[in-house]
Parts: structure tokens; sequence; C-alpha cells
């Protein structure tokens, strides 16, 4: 991995790898994840999402969904992801059909200490039901070890299980199978307390499932992908009653307009700011069954109402100088002479790379933190025929001149040029890398000394 190459370590505490990633849309570049449930548990976030892995002849089917386990991940800003690992997997939970590769959308949840890890899969015995039903795996720690309970839960057929505990205690499961489905759940979080109900209000036409309840200021939002159109946007409805009835307020995300056919959400409250996580095809843009977790930050209207998210590539939180900045998840771009591509075809996970293709062209980066000590110098991993001139600015595309860079021609494909800082600022800025003549240059990262 060029990209990520010095940004990953390990360290090996007991038999879990732990893995740290770098966190821009999207923001796990490692593996596939999707269905994203996002929770804060002890004051970090904990991302519990599908994992997406391709099919093969005997491995799942091909074309179609595929997933044999769950990872885990954390994070304290948003930036830096931990991977915990596999948490539950296809052939170590006693109900599932081993071969089933359909361990879709999960939630977890925690009450009096215990962690609960709800997940749909396909049952290996027919008496549990046809299609799939919803188990639950409990843990004393958010990132486990989980140990799956014996049998699925009763009375509940379908996918995309979410769980909501009121201000009063009372835990409600949500699910999907064509409609969205509701049901009080005992206080032992595994049996449901009262019979399933449909929630009628929600549109009629077009599939409605992946449903994630939260409440803001004694308003319950129940949110919900929907096939409006042709593919999956993001809708919710709200209510001032957990079970509803809910009135549907509108669109929180447009359908994609790339045509990845699902998109799945939750919405968390972190540090003062809610979020909203969502997935998208970025890795895998000619299949859009192996999919990638994203998050932007989420508004609402002082009326309650939530304002339409526009994806981003630059998604949310800080970037610190001293990492690398990946300028192909920009903030924004100039009309002309600016494309992101892959630096790799072929190997997708190797990441993207920013072609300033003449002069005029820029990327904009936002919230990167300088810090408080005096940075000597950028580097930045390029690639480029000819030659070019590069400048990086802060704040503006005029704005304070942070470096001046003479770029001669790459001899070998990429190299990393370092040049000494003009003007030395501290605190976060937004970065702009404009090219200061016609000699196109490709930008891999950049990060300061
Ligand atoms: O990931 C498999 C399915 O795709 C999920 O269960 C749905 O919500 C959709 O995202």
């Amino acid at each position: 991995m060029v990209r990520y190459s010095t940004a990953i370590f390990l360290v090996m505490t007991g038999m879990s790898i732990f893995h740290r990633l770098p966190a821009q849309n999207p923001i796990i570049t490692t593996q596939y994840t999707a269905d994203p449930t996002a929770r804060v548990f002890n004051g970090k976030i904990y991302l519990y999402p599908s994992h997406d892995i391709l099919a093969a002849p005997g491995k799942g089917r091909v074309g179609w969904f595929c997933m044999e386990d769950y990872h885990v991940f954390s994070s304290s800003d948003l930036t830096d992801w931990t991977d915990h690992g596999v948490i539950v997997s296809q052939d170590k939970v006693p109900w599932v059909r081993p071969d089933s590769y359909s361990m879709w959308a999960p939630d977890c949840i925690c009450r009096n200490g215990k962690y609960y890890f709800y997940f749909p899969s396909s049952p290996r015995d027919s008496t549990y039901g046809r299609g799939f039903v919803i188990g639950v795996a409990i843990a004393d720690r958010p990132e486990g070890p989980f140990v799956p309970q014996p049998e699925p839960m009763k009375n509940v057929h379908g996918i995309d299980p979410n769980v909501f505990i009121d201000r009063d205690g009372q835990a409600y499961l949500y699910w999907a199978q064509g409609n969205i489905y509701a049901a009080r759940l005992k206080d032992n979080m595994v049996e449901l307390a009262s019979a399933p109900v449909i929630l009628q209000e929600l549109p009629a036409k077009g599939l409605k499932e992946g449903p994630f309840l939260f409440e803001r200021n004694g308003i319950y939002y129940l949110t919900y992908p929907h096939v409006q159109n042709k593919t999956e946007c993001l809708e919710y409805a709200t209510s001032d009653n957990p079970m509803g009835p809910f009135a549907v307020k509108g669109v929180i995300m447009d359908e994609s307009p790339t045509g990845c056919w699902t998109n799945h959400q939750s919405i968390v409250l972190f540090k003062d700011q809610w979020y909203l996580f969502y997935h998208h095809n970025d890795l895998s843009p000619h299949f859009d069954k192996a999919r990638s977790v994203r998050i932007d930050s989420l508004f609402f209207n002082s009326d309650g109402t939530i304002q339409k998210v526009i994806p981003t590539l630059r998604g949310a939180g800080v970037t610190d100088a001293t990492h690398m900045i990946q300028p192909d998840r920009y903030s924004n771009i100039s009309t002309a002479g600016t494309s992101i591509g892959f630096l790799d075809t072929l190997h997708p996970f190797e990441g993207w790379k920013t072609a300033l293709e003449r002069g005029g062209a820029w990327v904009q980066y936002n919230s990167v933190d300088l810090g408080s000590r005096p940075l000597r110098s950028v580097s930045l991993r390029l690639s480029t025929r000819a030659g070019g001139v590069l400048q990086v600015r802060a704040d503006a595309l005029d704005g304070p001149l942070i470096a001046d860079i003479q770029v001669s021609p790459t001899v070998t494909e990429w190299k990393i040029v370092t040049s000494t800082l003009k003007t030395n600022l501290s605190g976060v800025h937004n970065l702009f890398v404009a090219s200061k003549d016609d000699r196109p240059v490709e930008i891999d990262w950049l990060r300061f000394e």
C-alpha cells in the first residue's frame, strides 16, 4: 500500500490486531464496510458496519452481497480509526448457516454495562423461519469479545435490526422486511415484549429498509433508506412516540448520483456535533455490493427538521498537518484542470491521486491543524513528466503563501519533494494547492514536518 504504508501500525495485544487508519471519505480503506451503525460509548465513537467481501465460486453468490463476519472500529476524533478485528463470524454462531455469507446490517447498544450486538442472517434450521432472522451477541466491552446467543430472537423475521432505548428505560427493536417493523423489547434485550407492528405511515410505494431511530429535544426521528425513484435515498419521519404514528418529513440524502443502489445510515451526536454515517461504493466503482462507510456533518433547522446532507469526500474531523493529507479527498476543486483518479486502477485500496493539469488548477482541503509549534517544511509525494510549479496557501487561493515548490521532472514515477516553509502559521487552516504553470503534476499526498 503506497498511500498508507507509514500510517498503519500494528500493536499486538493478546490476540487483537489494531490498525490505525486515516479518515476522510471513505473512512475505512483497508476493507469494504457498509451499513454503518455508529454509537458513542465511553466518550469514543464505535462503528459497527457490515463487512462486504467479494463472492467467489463456492463462497457466496457472485454478483450479490457477500458477508461472513463483522469487525468493530473505534475513534476518539473521527480521524484515526482503530480496527478491533472480528467480533462475530458466521461459522461461530450456532443458529447461522455457516455458508450463508449473509451477515447483513448490524446494530449494537449498551444497557447496564452490557453490550448487545444485533445482526441478521440466514438460519441453518428452517424451523427458525425462512429468509432472514435476527440474533444477538453479548459482551462486557464495546469491542467484545461477543458471545452469540444460541438461538435467534423469536417473532423477528427480517433484516437491519436497530435498537433504541428511551429516556424512561424502555427499549425498542426496529427492523425491515419490505416494511419497517417495531416492537418493545424486554429488559433482557433479547426477547420481544410486544407483538411486532408495521409502521404504516411511511411511504407505501418503494422498498424501505435500514431503520435507525434517535431522539432529539423530545422528537423521535425514524430514518430509513427508501427507493422513491431508482435507488435508495435516505429519508426521515418524526413522532412524539418511539412507536409512532410517524409523519414523513423529507429526504436527508438524495439518491447516489453514480448509482450505488443501497445506502444505509446512522445519526449520532459526538462532541456537540451531529454526524451522518452512510455508505457508498468508493473503492468499488463498478460493483455496488462492495461498499465503504462515509461520514458527513449533519445540521438541524430551528424547527427540528433535518438539513439535507450533500455527500463530500473531505468527510469530517480535523487532519493533523504532520499526517499524510490526501487532497484527492478535497473540500473543493477548480472548475477546470483538476481531476481525481485511483493511484492504480487495478488496486483501488491504494487510494487516489489529484492531477493539476494546467496553470490555475487548484484543490482545497479544509481543516488542517498546523499545531502550535513552528513547522519547518512541507513534503509532497508527486509525479510529473515535465516538472512544474506548485504553491501551497492557507485560507484562500490568494491567502498567505506557505510554500512555493519548483518541481523537476520525476525520473521514476513518484518522488517526494520537500520545500522549506515561507510562512509559519499555527492552528487550524484550510489549505489550497495550486499549479502555477501549464505542466501537469499529480499529487498523492502532502505532509508537514
Ligand atoms: O448490506 C446488505 C443490505 O443492503 C442491508 O441489510 C441493507 O440495508 C442494504 O444496505
